[in-house]
């Protein structure tokens, strides 16, 4: 192992040799199919991980069942501290595994670090909520009684994690799980396993410390048959998923056919929308940071913008200037805005969605290619690029499909109204963002007839969401809220309770039945 590497996962107490266990429920074992990290800027194997085997996957559920039920009766307060403690924790390692993000998914140091910020911010959160997840009183219409709506705990949540945020994604699902009085048992991506242990490994500790079942936070490493195992027991109330819309479609069908709930985390195909008004000198480093920023692999990445017509020369002249002073390299070292995409299979995807559009007539203003020279040749680099395909029809294939890379595709519009009829015209609704200082534009946007995605931003990029608005998206994104707003209703069961404090037992809608 390089030095490197060696030295990030040390500091988070990870075996730098061997194999290592990727399942823990209470107690650290694995002996399933071996699984590699590789690391995507050198191509170097950080480590070989044991993943669930099928008896592995099924006590780990039981033992998250028997977690649950312990844990359901602590106060929720005293849950809230825990969570406090886990806070500390990730706090005193927020360097360290902000690298570690670095090294296994590839983004460039700071947005790792802020992965980990964004996971210190949701416990904050969690803490907060622990004493404040009310439920209510309703009136009654009859004498002598009240209703009551009480949130209790759900059960066991499963949380099933992409590759591009292997931390913070899991935060937002753990910190309200286990303030909801859950046990939450957790998949990651099966090539970011080494954040999840290490994150794991510092949740457990705090959990033990306090003497709470291990299994409160669960982790069953594994690829597909691991992820369908949870997604097909029965005995995982709420599952919460992140990923391709073509997986979100099966996992949203078979939950649904068991009767559980789920929260989707779907594809983005992100708009941001420039009116001639625009302050310029804000809007165009924020698209960069939007479709450039963590190579492109954000759910909330800028994949398209609409440019008014007076704008887009100056804008795109802007734009360009960025884009060409961009410096790919080692996401680890400071002052790389560029790391490599997280995987082989990715560059494919960049390659031949940029062939598709060279194909289909349209203009490749800058980018278009891997890198190829040393030492970028043995990481996962692209360039970003930007392209004006030949029709602005927001149906065509190119403006309806997500490429999960920095690729960010231009169309010039006339009228307000048009832009935002392109951004609503795709099949997913994720983020969106206009740039203007006129508020006739602002109420239009955020209002019946404007943007349809879950998350509508004004003088604000498509990405970088804060921890305390719900996050979330609508139509193929899916549906379900993570993270802030009123997202912890979903992670409780609601239970509407009549209750008669009175001598008689009148029916409501004064119904008579009297023998
Ligand atoms: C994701 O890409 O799945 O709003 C999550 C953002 C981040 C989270 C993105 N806070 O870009």
């Amino acid at each position: 192992l390089s030095t490197r590497a060696s030295g990030i996962l040390t500091s988070l107490g990870i075996p730098t040799s061997g194999e290592i266990s990727g399942v823990y429920d209470g107690q650290w074992r694995g002996s399933g199919d071996l699984m590699k990290s590789v690391c995507p800027t050198t191509g170097e194997v950080l480590a070989r991980v044991k993943t669930a085997s099928p008896t592995e996957l099924h006590d780990a559920l039981e033992r998250s069942r028997e977690a649950y039920v312990h844990f359901r009766d602590i106060p929720a307060p005293r849950r809230g501290e825990i969570i406090r403690e886990i806070r500390e924790a990730l706090a005193s390692k927020r360097d360290d595994l902000g690298a570690l993000i670095s090294l296994e998914m590839g983004k460039i140091r700071t947005e790792g670090v802020g992965e980990v910020q964004e996971f210190v911010d949701i416990c904050d959160y969690a803490v907060g909520l622990s004493r404040m997840m009310n439920g209510s009183v309703v009136a009654s219409e009859r004498p002598g009684h009240t209703i009551l709506e009480v949130p209790n705990p759900l059960g066991v949540v499963a949380v099933l994690s992409a590759f591009n945020f292997p931390v913070a994604v899991y935060g937002w699902n753990l910190a309200l799980s286990m303030a909801a009085g859950n046990a939450t048992i957790w998949k990651p991506s099966p090539t970011t396993p080494l954040c999840a242990i290490a994150v794991t490994k510092i949740v457990a500790g705090v959990l033990e410390k306090n003497g709470i079942p291990g299994a409160v936070a669960s982790l069953v490493t594994g690829d597909k048959d691991t992820g369908v195992g949870l997604v097909e027991s029965r005995d995982v109330e709420l599952v919460s998923f992140t990923g391709s819309e073509a997986v979100g479609r099966s996992v949203g069908k078979v939950v649904a056919s068991r009767f559980g709930k789920t929260i989707l985390e779907l594809g983005g195909n992100n708009a941001s929308i420039i009116m001639p008004d625009a302050d310029l000198s804000l809007a165009v480093p924020a698209v960069f940071f939007g479709a450039v920023g963590t190579a492109g692999q954000r759910c909330t990445s800028t994949r398209r913008l609409y440019l008014h017509k007076q704008v887009a020369p100056e804008f795109l002249e802007r734009l360009q200037r960025l884009y060409k002073s961009v410096k790919p390299g080692d996401p680890l070292v400071d002052g790389t805005l560029l790391g490599p995409l997280h995987s082989r299979t990715a560059c494919d995807t960049y390659d031949n969605a940029v062939q598709y559009l060279r194909n289909s007539g349209a203009e490749i203003l800058t980018g278009g290619s891997q890198y190829s020279e040393a030492p970028l040749h043995l990481g996962n680099f692209v360039q970003p690029t930007i392209s004006i395909p030949k029709t602005a029809d927001p149906e065509d294939y190119i403006w309806k499909t997500e490429t999960f890379a920095p690729i960010l595709n231009v169309a010039v519009f006339d009228q307000l109204e048009e832009a935002i009829d392109w951004n609503n015209r795709v099949p997913q609704g994720l983020s969106s963002s206009l740039w203007t200082r006129d508020v006739r534009n602002i109420g239009k946007w955020v209002g019946p007839s404007g943007s349809d995605t879950g998350i509508v931003n004004v003088n604000v990029g498509t990405s970088g969401a804060e921890i305390g608005a719900a996050f979330g998206g609508n139509k193929s994104t899916g549906w379900g809220r993570e993270s802030g707003g009123d997202s912890w209703k979903q992670y409780v069961r609601w239970s509407a309770c009549t209750i008669n404090f009175s001598d008689k037992a009148p029916l409501a809608q004064g119904v008579n039945f009297q023998a």
